[in-house]
């Protein structure tokens, strides 16, 4: 069929909303009629590690338009959110962490299918799809029975699509990768969506110190209205020092959510004895990350690789949807509306931090 997609054709510039054609679902996909998609750094980051052309998104929602023959999750007309895509089968999704899927690179970035068939074209030129198993930059995505969760009728479903990707990282990364626990202390660095996410998150399991770490002084304000008991401008001195004077000693938990390689250390070292840090970034390819060894190891701390909250999204994003419908994750806050033929105002407002969570709405 036709679609009006946005095509990244090469790193760094503007996308060109184009019209492309798209195949009809295979047996395991499903035909979603795109309503919103969020914007997610990992839209902008990825750009120059992924084949191009290519159609990115991937903090869909929407309606299912066609299924295919062997699909019994949904059915059309049903209300969705697409998130990352996983295999099924390795030994990480067969323990119920798909989001460690063993090819989970293939799945989200290699612009085609698992077997590597693509999934779209421009009459005979090639454009690649699939990113994160939907591109979603577009009016319709094709989807894989895995990476689509059916969401109730009663929430609006243009705000959901970012709980696919950045909204689970950071309320995951609280309440399933760390676990973090009633009466804890949580020093979060970086206050972006998925930052906010993982405040909102402790608030609710109970964290009684949250701390927000950031240099934007509205992000942080966001932060003490979203539950942050205090807020520390990055800038502004000794940031560990003051998180372990709040903490009297150090935090039980850290987030480093601000991709920025001088606060990895900074996250590190606020932490207690026995604290443990999640990173949901890593440092860029090649780039060292020179912190010593002896005040982890002699400290019993932890560090911990996160991706995406290490959610099930079919058990995980419900669960965030009627937190949200009780007023207690309000993640509205977050969101920031554009049109779609807006698609580069709104990733460049991402990209410098005017907007916290840009939805594009179809
Ligand atoms: C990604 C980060 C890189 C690995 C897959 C998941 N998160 C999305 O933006
Ligand atoms: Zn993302």
């Amino acid at each position: 069929m036709k679609i009006s997609a946005a095509v990244c054709r090469d790193t760094g510039q503007p996308l060109t909303i184009e019209v492309l054609d798209l195949d009809d679902p295979r047996p395991n996909e499903v035909l979603v009629r795109v309503v919103a998609c969020g914007v997610c750094h990992t839209d902008i980051g990825i750009q120059r590690l992924v084949p191009k052309p290519i159609v990115l998104g991937h903090e869909g929602s929407g309606i299912v338009e066609r299924v295919g023959s062997a699909v019994t999750k949904v059915k059309v007309g049903d209300r969705v959110v697409l998130t990352f895509g996983s295999c099924g089968v390795c030994a990480s999704c067969v323990e119920g962490e798909p989001a460690y899927c063993h090819d989970m690179r293939r799945l989200q970035f290699s612009g085609a299918r698992a077997d590597g068939s693509p999934t779209m074209r421009q009459g005979a030129s090639p454009v690649h799809g699939a990113f994160f198993q939907q591109s979603a930059f577009a009016t319709y995505a094709l989807a894989t029975e895995r990476n689509v969760v059916p969401v109730g009728s009663d929430v609006p479903l243009e705000l959901l699509g970012p709980l696919g990707c950045g909204v689970q990282t950071g309320a995951g990364a609280v309440i399933n990768a760390l676990a973090v626990r009633t009466g804890a202390s949580l020093a979060v660095f970086g206050v972006g969506s998925v930052g906010l996410s993982a405040v909102m998150a402790a608030r609710i399991v109970g964290a009684t110190t949250i701390i927000a770490v950031d240099v934007n002084p509205v992000r942080l304000e966001t932060a003490r209205s979203l539950g942050a008991t205090h807020a520390i401008d990055a800038r502004s001195g000794d940031v560990t020092a003051r998180i372990q004077e709040i903490t009297a000693g150090g935090a039980n938990f850290s987030l480093e959510a601000s991709g920025v390689e001088t606060s990895f250390n900074a996250a590190v070292e606020c932490l207690a004895i026995r604290g443990t840090c999640g990173f949901v970034t890593a440092p860029r390819q090649g780039q060292a990350f020179p912190f010593s060894l002896a005040p982890i190891l002699l400290r019993g701390r932890r560090l911990m690789g996160i991706l995406e909250g290490s959610s099930v999204p079919d058990r995980f994003i419900p669960r965030l949807i009627e937190l949200y419908r009780q007023g207690r994750f309000p993640m509205d806050r977050l969101a920031t509306y554009y049109p779609f033929a807006d698609i580069n105002r709104a990733m460049d407002d991402s990209h410098y931090g005017r907007a916290i969570k840009p939805i594009l709405r179809m």
